[in-house]
């Protein structure tokens, strides 16, 4: 059985993962207007991997006899300024993501909820692994530069790590 704050804390959860699940749609979809097309696979893989996530949340909290929420989700942007500016959104909302989880995991502890614990795990591991692909992100569309060429490598070069998801 889930404590109140718990089961609060899971279902605000639910909500982020939606809400990054929203974001990188909306990211996906002005790459592939940019001609971005490698990232906008990327972007789209992503955001059903997000919805994977809120998924994973709800039946947990289905699972474990409590009410999983549907959360309202926050509108959002549809532009960006350019494809390092996007990624390195990407990467502050995982942080954000990343301290979302890490309280949730230190409420589990602090009421010795374990299995709650346990269940977290994973989420722990794949913020790791999410913070750890985007810094590269960053990292080749910086070495790539901004000329056309440059983004067109690093473009096709995001489109490759799909496979590594
Ligand atoms: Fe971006 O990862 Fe969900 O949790």
């Amino acid at each position: 059985m889930l404590s109140v704050k718990i089961q609060n804390a899971l279902n605000t959860q639910v909500g982020l993962e939606d809400y990054a699940s929203h974001y990188y749609l909306s990211m996906a979809s002005w790459c592939d207007k940019e001609g971005y097309f490698g990232s906008a696979k990327f972007l789209y893989a992503h955001s059903e991997e997000e919805k994977g996530h809120m998924m994973k949340m709800f039946k947990y909290v289905i699972d474990a006899g409590a009410h999983a929420l549907v959360q309202p989700v926050p509108k959002v942007p549809h532009t960006f300024k350019s494809l390092l500016q996007l990624f390195e959104i990407v990467l502050k909302h995982e942080k954000e993501v990343t301290q979302s989880i890490s309280s949730i995991v230190e409420l589990a502890l602090k009421e010795k909820d374990f299995a709650t614990f346990n269940f977290l795990q994973w989420f722990v591991a794949e913020q790791h692994e999410e913070e750890k692909l985007f810094n590269t992100i960053i990292g080749t569309i910086k070495m790539a530069g901004t000329d056309s060429r440059g983004l067109f490598f690093a473009d096709k070069e995001i489109e490759k790590l799909i496979a590594n998801k």
